[in-house]
């Protein structure tokens, strides 16, 4: 994408001026507020947005302006679940406690596999050195997963079934109070509702817990003793937050962090102290939000002002106010990463506007009216404030264009900033709205993102505070003198709960009826024999969710894109390695080769998504790549989705497999 694109009739695209895109976007805009109101307007975020400054601030600045609720993101497919568990235990979304590895002496990685992701709402660069420092010291890691991960390969395996970390924290939590390892003042001191967690804990001591997670209790007895007595941390990804009740797993994540004396410790679950307060503007500036109002399509509470994804479609497609019309989809691609990809495709099709932003025409973009090319990485300044949320040791880094953007290619906030224009509103930053804008007011300077971002800057912890402090630095100077990050602090500051938690009691509030109830749904789950197998996600090196797989260079060093699975499972079910499979969902099949190995635990398979290319995008390399989307298999029914949170449940999900017959017609699917 080097220039703006126009959807012609026949579905090909073709060049269009910036004025000429603009132009239309905004009079179709009018057209549509003014017959549905500026609620009718959608806005999806996706990944990389979240690492940019200027990008998602001013997307969601535009959908505030406009009154819309309908704002959606990768968050429901990635952290809303650990969000809404933030805003329980401690009041705020991003309170997030990030693993301290420079200082513990055991790490237990549950449901990462940070060797190859690199580690993710927790940003340390060389986070797998770190783990083998961990190591070298005399200390231990641990990895929960039910597959041996490369990280497990790395480390200890302790295999777990898919979606059973419930159980195996609930268990955790069971010894910590059964042997005296809680201490209790400390514990009524920081936090309420700490008996409340004893009883729910109660009915699951590990010996009752073995069935679900295969882990011995004997396993679990020592695991929770080692927790209590050393500098230790337990860290949640991807695999805690796609399950199917992911906003308890991470409550209990937390619960067994601070029960066991490492939360907000040295070596433990500590909380990021950047110099700037990214987590209290976001607080104060009301746009760390949770439940402060419900999505129209199954009534669920909002995450960060956002609304699940898998509910677009519907939201699309069910009649009467706040329907949406119009969809900018911007640094994402929803029809291959969320739930129903398949089915979204459909409804995108239904609307009265969509625009996309991006790098390239992808499956997304391929049912855009338009589709604008956004500034990479290298081509735009920035100031990753993001990541500094999640840094057990806080740096700054600031950084000017390093080439410049080619073509037609334009920042996106530029672009969102005169769409909100010449609609006659501002796309003013929701983040520290009130700061920003006063701060521009009083510099008689427009509020750009890098003057909003030279502003805080200048004011953090390692600014110049305007001259006053000879040593600091300005967003230029920290660009310029700080090319590799600047260090803020040599670790995050502990004993720090009071100043993090945004409860009025300064509390952290363990005493929740909601996880009660999610408890009681944890245990009334069944087995459903036509679908005995449960399909997990998992990342691979050289990939990066759906958009690096045009990329020439990477593709030589991946492999096919394929379903891990145990040979036990292979050989009841007559697969056979490399051979098709089809794997059956109550909502989709999808066919895709086997890859056997014994680097699963049995009933339990593998695939990575961002696949299924299948030249609905214009990506001249991917499409012959081959792949499916394995989000074409999850649902995105409400009653699937976490009540909590909206997260899309895509860790975990029921499917069967079978071993594809050539000529065979596929055998008969489940009646719903
Ligand atoms: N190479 C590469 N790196 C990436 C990405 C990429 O696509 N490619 N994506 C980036 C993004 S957007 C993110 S959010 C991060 C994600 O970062 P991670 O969460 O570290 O990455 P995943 O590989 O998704 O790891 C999730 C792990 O959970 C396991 N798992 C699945 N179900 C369960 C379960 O029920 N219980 C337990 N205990 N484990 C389970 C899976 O086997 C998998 O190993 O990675 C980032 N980094
Ligand atoms: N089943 C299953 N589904 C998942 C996951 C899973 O583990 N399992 N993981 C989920 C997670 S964690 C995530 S984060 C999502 C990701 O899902 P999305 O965020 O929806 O999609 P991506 O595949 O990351 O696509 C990113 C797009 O942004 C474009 N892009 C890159 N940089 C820029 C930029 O600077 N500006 C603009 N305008 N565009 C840019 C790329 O070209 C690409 O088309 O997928 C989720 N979906
Ligand atoms: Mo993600």
């Amino acid at each position: 994408m080097l220039h703006p694109l126009k959807r012609q009739p026949d579905g090909s695209f073709a060049r269009v001026s910036w004025d000429e895109a603009i132009g239309d976007i905004v009079s179709r805009l009018k057209r549509i507020i003014a017959v549905h109101g500026g609620e009718s307007v959608a806005w999806y975020n996706g990944n990389p947005s979240a690492g940019s400054y200027s990008h998602s601030m001013w997307a969601l600045g535009l959908i505030g302006a406009l009154g819309s609720k309908h704002s959606y993101g990768a968050g429901s497919q990635d952290t809303n679940s650990r969000w809404a568990a933030s805003a329980l235990l401690y009041g705020t979304c991003p309170a997030v406690p990030v693993p301290d590895l420079d200082r513990t002496e055991m790490a237990l990685i549950i449901g990462a596999n940070p060797v190859v992701s690199h580690g993710s709402l927790a940003t340390i660069p060389t986070f797998a050195e770190k783990l083998h420092a961990v190591v070298g010291k005399g200390g231990r890691v641990v990895v929960v997963d039910p597959r041996r991960t490369e990280t497990a390969q790395e480390f200890e395996w302790l295999p777990i079934a898919s979606d059973a970390d419930a159980y195996l924290l609930l268990s955790l939590i069971h010894v910590l109070f059964a042997e005296n390892l809680v201490d209790r003042e400390r514990a009524d001191a920081q936090a309420s509702g700490v008996d409340g967690l004893e009883q729910l804990a109660a009915a699951f001591p590990p010996a009752s817990t073995e069935a679900q997670t295969g882990i011995p209790a004997e396993r679990v007895h020592r695991l929770a003793r080692d927790l209590a007595t050393k500098r230790s941390v337990a860290y949640g990804r991807l695999g805690t937050c796609l399950g199917a009740t992911p906003t308890l797993v991470n409550y209990l994540l937390d619960s067994v962090n601070f029960l066991a004396g490492n939360l907000d410790a040295a070596g433990g679950a500590v909380f990021s102290s950047p110099g700037i307060p990214i987590r209290e503007m976001l607080a104060q500036s009301g746009t760390a939000t949770y439940d402060t109002w419900r999505s129209r399509v199954g009534g669920f509470p909002e995450v960060m002002g956002m609304a699940p994804a898998a509910i677009m479609a519907a939201e699309i497609r069910t009649p009467g106010p706040g329907q949406i019309r119009a969809m900018f989809v911007s640094a994402g691609n929803p029809v291959v990463s969320t739930p129903g990809g398949d089915r979204l495709e459909d409804a995108l099709d239904e609307l009265d506007l969509m625009v996309s932003f991006d790098l390239y025409v992808n499956e997304t973009g391929a049912h855009a009216d338009y589709i604008l090319p956004g500034a990479a990485m290298y081509e735009r300044d920035d100031f990753p404030y993001f990541g500094t949320m999640h840094m057990a040791v806080p740096w700054a880094q600031a950084t000017l264009p390093v080439v410049p953007t080619p073509g037609e290619v334009r920042p996106e906030w530029e672009v969102i900033d005169s769409i909100a224009r010449a609609l006659g509103t501002r796309a003013l930053p929701t983040l520290p709205a009130r700061i920003a804008a006063r701060a521009a007011d009083f510099a008689r300077r427009p509020l750009t993102p890098h003057t909003l971002f030279d502003l805080l800057i200048r004011i953090s912890s390692y600014g110049d505070l305007f001259g006053l402090r000879r040593r600091g630095y300005n967003f230029r100077s920290l660009a310029e003198k700080a090319p590799h990050g600047l260090a803020v602090r040599d670790h995050a500051a502990t004993g720090q709960l009071r100043k993090v938690i945004t409860h009025r009691d300064k509390k952290i509030h363990f005493d929740q009826p909601a996880m009660r109830r999610e408890v009681q749904r944890l245990t009334a789950r069944t087995e459903d024999p036509a679908f005995p197998l449960r399909l997990i996600g998992m990342r691979e090196p050289r990939s990066e969710n759906s958009w690096l797989h045009n990329v020439p260079r990477l593709r030589a060093a991946r492999p096919r894109h394929a379903v891990r699975m145990h040979p036990g499972d292979a050989e009841t079910l007559g697969i056979v390695n490399g051979g098709p499979v089809r794997l059956v969902s109550l909502w989709g099949s999808i066919e895709i080769p086997a890859l056997i190995t014994d680097d699963i635990k049995p009933g339990v398979v593998a695939v990575p998504h961002g696949w299924g290319h299948r030249g609905r995008g214009q990506w001249s390399i991917a499409n012959h790549e081959g792949g499916v989307s394995i989000n074409d298999l999850m649902s995105t029914e409400p009653e699937n989705l976490d009540p909590l949170s909206g997260m899309s449940h895509l860790n975990g999900v029921r499917v069967r497999a079978e071993a594809v017959v050539p000529n065979a017609a596929p055998g008969p699917t489940a009646v719903v």
